[in-house]
């Protein structure tokens, strides 16, 4: 099922064509509108999109930073005038300001469209009554998901998150089939169902919208298994609108770029174009958006693109599951390590839970990792020897998938910090010791 199918399905030299003018038309649209873009692109002598010939030519075009954002925050990326916009939303901000995004009428009903498609490759129909639990506010994942669900004709429930047993009963009372929410806060209300004591046939969900944080394959599976439903993974950022930049089809190897409004590229660590295929962080150039177009955006995520036709008959290149991003990445004794490749060994090993937490330290010039992980019972917890088997078997998997070493502690059964929004699972301790 498609939401566009003419333009999802769409011929890769006419999708090329149609992303050439669009780019033409965007890069004089931002410097001609955008102070911040006509210094930029005067500078690197591109000027108006005229000299843009080819979609190579993009290499041209200078990288945007999230401190190029931040420094003109609030508005000072914007291309129209305050009375054009009519939506502001904004990033958390927890690692400094908030990243503004804003949208006029347009850049609204565009977003919509993108989010009903990667909704509709996940799965979802008009049949759909599907319950958002993404937290509402400035957070661009609830309303985002809300108004493309409308647009595609499902039952919304704007639940928001928080209050668990309200959450299972209107999942119960209203007939939820759908779930909307990040992959940490489904697995938290997973639990909840299980504890809850209804069986899963009191509940009709079929599927999971899941996405706004990484979600390794043995996570998704754990979720699958515990509420009974189909995940589907899907991408976006505030600086790019939110959700509805990429999204899983059925097929699942891999999350289609609505790439009719989203030019990706993927650049390795000196900001060098890489081939198709590499992995690389991926930059975005927004082809439609009017409020406030970014060109070239470097994500900081760490991704793959495919452009090999695929299975579901939509054309649009796919992006494999974040690596990770450039600044999530723990570099402990000069090793790289990712949490996702930590969080794949832990899934799937026996008699533990899917929640664990990372913690580095540095002791006399030392970094040290320890892993602390949580029983799924507490039946092992009067048996030594079994509790030290578990704790060796962690750390030598970790050891091999890593080469590094790590303490391993096990924690006993819902000891661990529950996330309602993205999980924070990384404590870096070395810049306070
Ligand atoms: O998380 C937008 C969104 C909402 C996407 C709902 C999907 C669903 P931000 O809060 O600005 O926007 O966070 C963006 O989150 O750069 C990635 O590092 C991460 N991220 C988002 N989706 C995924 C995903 C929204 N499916 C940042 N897998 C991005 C891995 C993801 N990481």
């Amino acid at each position: 099922m498609y939401f566009q199918k003419n333009i999802e399905t769409m011929k890769r030299s006419e999708l090329n064509a149609l992303q050439l003018t669009k780019l033409k038309k965007m890069v004089s649209y931002c410097y001609n509108n955008v102070p911040f873009y006509h210094e930029k692109l005067t500078e690197a002598n591109v000027f108006d999109g005229s000299k843009i010939k080819d979609l190579s030519d993009l290499q041209y075009i200078p990288f945007t930073t999230k401190d190029d954002i931040r420094e003109n925050y609030p508005f000072n990326m914007m291309a129209r005038p305050m009375k054009d916009i009519v939506r502001v939303h904004a990033s958390s901000g927890t690692t400094g300001k908030p990243t503004v995004g804003v949208y006029t009428k347009e850049d609204l009903d565009i977003w919509s469209d993108c989010v009903a498609r990667v909704a509709t490759a996940g799965g979802a129909t008009a049949d759909d009554i599907i319950q958002i639990s993404f937290g509402y506010g400035l957070f661009t994942g609830a309303l985002g998901l809300h108004y493309g669900l409308e647009k595609l004709g499902a039952t919304v429930i704007p639940a928001s998150s928080g209050n668990t047993k309200k959450q299972l009963m209107m999942f119960r009372d209203f007939g939820v089939t759908g779930l909307v929410a990040t992959p940490s806060y489904a697995l938290y209300l997973s639990e909840a169902v299980k504890d809850a004591g209804f069986p899963l046939s009191d509940y009709r969900l079929r599927l999971g919208i899941l996405g706004s944080e990484p979600c390794t394959p043995e996570m998704r599976e754990e979720i699958e298994k515990n509420l009974n439903i189909t995940v589907s993974d899907n991408y976006g950022m505030t600086e790019l609108g939110g959700p509805g930049v990429s999204g899983d089809c059925p097929v699942r190897k891999g999350m289609h770029f609505a790439e009719d409004h989203f030019l990706p590229e993927i650049i390795n660590k000196d900001c060098q174009v890489q081939p198709e295929g590499t992995v690389g962080e991926l930059v975005v150039t927004t082809l439609s958006r009017q409020g406030m177009p970014v060109l070239r955006y470097r994500t900081k995520d760490i991704t793959r693109l495919d452009y090999s036709p695929c299975e579901c008959g939509r054309t649009h290149v796919r992006m494999s599951k974040t690596l990770g991003r450039t600044d999530d990445m723990l570099i402990i004794k000069g090793v790289n390590v990712f949490p996702s490749q930590i969080e794949s060994v832990l899934i799937g090993t026996p008699h533990i839970g899917p929640h664990y937490q990372l913690i580095v330290r540095r002791k006399n010039f030392r970094d040290s990792l320890e892993v602390k992980v949580e029983l799924i019972d507490g039946s092992l917890l009067v048996n030594f020897s079994g509790l030290e088997a578990l704790q060796r078997d962690i750390h030598d998997k970790l050891k091999s998938v890593l080469g590094l070493e790590t303490k391993v502690t096990l924690v006993e059964p819902k000891s661990l910090e529950r996330f309602q929004g993205k999980a924070k699972r990384v404590l870096d301790l070395r810049n306070e010791s």
